[in-house]
């Protein structure tokens, strides 16, 4: 199917002609748009704002440092901002959202996130994924909005992409791209070749099968996830005063704003991070980040071959405070020596007032990370009495906090406890 067409079914289908009406008839109003801090929420905050921008509209963008939008924050923002019309953009799809109409009259949902909840039936929900999984992004979805209201432009294409690379749903340097957004990856390769062609250059977070090629766009969308908090809200202004104010992912949004109202071609990350609006800040950070990343792949150089069962080597990996823990330990995954079916990767930080985190990363899921960090949690909870404590996933990758610090001695006899019984 040719793009345009796909364009035309997704928007009848999933409400986007009904959203750009909608927008036309808010033209030159006041929108807030609130987003996600990771490399996709920016890149669709991004989009959205420069098509509101081309109907008059005056907007703000905030990126709180949590998932979900909680009823009190917009509660605040609506009173003070006076916002004529509120976007939840790539913020899940919580059926309790769907109370925020008590609050605004105008909240409009973009996501691409399976609903959790019921149903939302009093506010505008866009999600393509509602009747079945697809991998995509907020990013992308957003971009079908901006073509069909006809605003888009490269730069929109280019945020759209780094958007599907930073959640997974494209992998250019090995050729993975996800049905749903085919066409689209077709139209865009052709006229962005340079961004998604392979090259031999310092492989980021997404070479997790092979470290041999990587993408500029792979490296771009490793920047902006740098530079919005790596995934956990970690700023580093505790570590250089230049930084105080990188407070939340609002600081990667504006970078990222200002290089896609240009999105000139570079040859090379270090030239994509001087085109940005603050590019000796983004600098610093970006180098935080790749001290931190390679000081914990060293670190996790030295993980212990734990035990083997269910046809799987189980490795254990255990730090101090262990920064980009999960990101880097889903590369080390596939650096450890197999021996029998499966690996999986069991990863445990000690963070003393944050509580341990443990991480767990499976190559092919013979043991169910979810179900493991789910009881581990389980036991946790009733050890300690702590409902607070959290634990679940996928198959191939999850995570279990206490939250708050626990004895670690007794937290890791629960740990092995449960490990015994695999
Ligand atoms: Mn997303």
């Amino acid at each position: 199917m040719e793009f345009g067409e796909f364009l035309k079914n997704e928007s009848e289908r999933t409400g986007i002609d009904k959203l750009a009406e909608k927008i036309k008839k808010f033209s030159g109003k006041t929108a807030l748009i609130y987003t996600h801090d990771d490399p996709d929420g920016l890149s669709a905050g991004v989009i959205l704002k420069r098509a509101l921008e081309k109907f008059s509209y005056k907007v703000i963008v905030k990126v709180p440092t949590t998932m979900e939008l909680e009823r009190e924050r917009l509660t605040k923002d609506a009173r003070e901002l006076k916002p004529d019309i509120v976007f939840v953009v790539d913020k899940a799809t919580m059926g309790y959202y769907d109370d925020y109409a008590e609050i605004h009259p105008e909240i409009v949902v973009i996501d691409h996130h399976p609903l959790l909840g019921n149903p939302l039936k009093k506010i505008t929900v866009v999600n393509p994924v509602l009747d079945g999984y697809k991998r995509c992004s907020a990013s992308f979805v957003v971009y079908l909005l901006s073509e069909f209201l006809g605003v888009a432009s490269t730069g929109d294409e280019i945020a759209a992409l780094i958007g599907l690379k930073g959640d997974w749903a494209v992998e250019p340097a090995t050729d993975d791209i996800s049905d749903y957004v085919a066409s689209f990856y077709e139209k865009t390769k052709e006229k962005n070749f340079w961004l998604v062609e392979k090259i031999s250059s310092r492989p980021t977070m997404f070479e997790v099968k092979q470290r041999e090629k990587t993408t500029l766009l792979n490296q771009v969308a490793e920047i902006i996830f740098a530079l919005g908090g790596g995934g956990f809200q970690y700023f580093y202004y505790d570590r250089d005063k230049d930084l105080a104010d990188v407070r939340d992912g609002f600081f990667a949004f504006e970078n990222l704003e200002f290089w896609i109202s240009c999105a000139k071609q570079f040859l090379a990350e270090s030239e994509f991070l001087e085109n940005l609006k603050a590019p000796h800040k983004a600098k610093k950070i970006f180098d935080f980040y790749l001290n931190d990343w390679n000081k914990t792949m060293t670190f996790m150089e030295n993980s212990t071959p734990a035990k083997f069962a269910k046809e799987t080597d189980i490795y254990i990996f255990l730090g101090h405070d262990v920064k980009l823990m999960p990101m880097a330990g889903s590369v080390v995954l596939y650096q450890l020596p197999q021996t029998g079916q499966d690996v999986l990767f069991i990863m445990i930080s000690q963070m003393d007032e944050r509580g341990v985190h443990f991480s767990f990363r499976s190559r092919n899921g013979k043991i169910h990370c979810g179900d493991f960090a789910h009881n581990l949690a389980l036991r946790l909870q009733k050890r300690f009495g702590d409902s607070g404590i959290t634990g679940g996933g996928h198959p191939f990758a999850a995570e279990c906090r206490t939250r708050s610090r626990r004895d670690f001695s007794e937290v890791m006899i629960e740990f092995f406890s449960a490990l015994s019984e695999v």
